[in-house]
């Protein structure tokens, strides 16, 4: 090879790697759709062995902090992902919800860097000791007892529960029992009773009755130490009432033993499910249960498996931000 041929497949090679790190720039890392992230067969296998579905989606995309105020204004969840309900949604309870006026609801989710911003907007025609009487299931005098791991219901009434499995790509398990750290969180939001506020003020409550000490200590300790909290506006005039969950990340979304994801972390998929619940006239509820218990990703495998895992879908947790769409309003997100 001459000097010149040299020098020019010196360049060459310069060019060529001076393109391959452009692309690589372009491409960048983090700059994937985070739902590629659920290709990798080690997620796939995860996500099998912990009773999760791929197929029930949400991007946690970062976005800006909303108010904290209950209230959800035009645009404050532009930037989030959204959800609402559809024939699609796995009723728990005899009754299936068949009007919009019944139960209806929509929802969004999203992350600050800070804390997971959860959203719900939800339509019901008779809220639960307000509009009714606070009525007691023959089976469950005790349904309203606060404070008490043995007894209460504290899901008796107008609420969502949450459910996040933090834990489920480093675990991998099936989960019959959470237990209120990384292996499974179930935190219920009920519109007219709380942990902290007693019967009448809205707010979160640990899952019971019945459960172990450490699975009910831990939930209450989410809500005590505000890990999880909320805020609501309802808006009874419209059978309507919308409440905001926020969720810190650091000591509560936990991805391995005693490690939080936080803000700048790879795209990481963790277990998440909701249900939103509703209780309106006894003569709804003939088995002294729910008039609806709607989920997300289905609830628990058949009553024949032993023992029974809870089912979910996934949150992929990124940094990006969602990208810009034109909305049908031609207004630009
Ligand atoms: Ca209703
Ligand atoms: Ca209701």
């Amino acid at each position: 090879m001459s000097d010149i041929e040299a020098d020019r497949a010196k360049q060459r090679g310069v060019v060529a790697v001076l393109a391959s790190a452009i692309a690589l720039a372009c491409a960048g890392p983090g700059t994937e759709p985070p739902e590629r992230s659920l290709e990798a067969p080690g997620v796939q296998e995860a996500a099998a062995r912990a009773m999760a579905s791929l197929d029930r989606r949400l991007v946690c995309w970062r976005g800006e902090t909303p108010r904290f105020d209950g209230r959800i204004d035009e645009d404050e969840y532009a930037d989030a992902s959204s959800f609402r309900w559809n024939a699609e949604w796995i009723e728990a309870m005899q009754q299936e919800i068949s009007s919009r006026q019944d139960l209806d609801f929509e929802g969004w989710i999203k992350h600050d860097g800070k804390h997971v911003h959860l959203a719900l907007d939800v339509t019901d025609d008779l809220f639960y000791g307000i509009d009714t009487e606070r009525w007691l299931p023959p089976q469950a005098p005790d349904a309203h007892v606060m404070g008490e791991r043995e007894r209460g219901w504290p899901w008796f009434g107008d609420m969502v529960e949450v459910l996040l499995y933090g834990r489920m790509l480093d675990v991998g398990e099936p989960i019959s029992d959470v237990t209120g750290d990384g292996r499974g969180v179930q935190i219920i939001y009920n519109l007219t009773k709380s942990h902290e506020g007693g019967v009448g003020v809205p707010g979160m409550l640990p899952h019971g009755p019945g459960r172990t000490v450490e699975n009910w200590e831990n939930n209450a300790r989410w809500i005590l130490d505000d890990v999880i909290e909320t805020r609501t506006v309802m808006i009874a005039r419209e059978n309507r009432y919308m409440v905001e969950f926020r969720i810190r990340l650091e000591g509560g979304i936990e991805i391995t033993d005693g490690g939080y994801w936080a803000d700048g972390d790879a795209d990481t998929p963790i277990g998440f499910n909701l249900a939103v619940g509703d209780v309106d006239l006894a003569e709804n509820s003939p088995d002294g249960l729910l008039h609806h218990e709607t989920w997300w990703a289905g609830k628990t495998t058949p009553r024949d498996r032993s023992p029974r895992a809870k089912l979910w879908g996934v949150l992929v947790l990124t940094s990006q931000r969602k990208p810009v769409q034109a909305s049908g309003s031609g207004r630009l997100y």
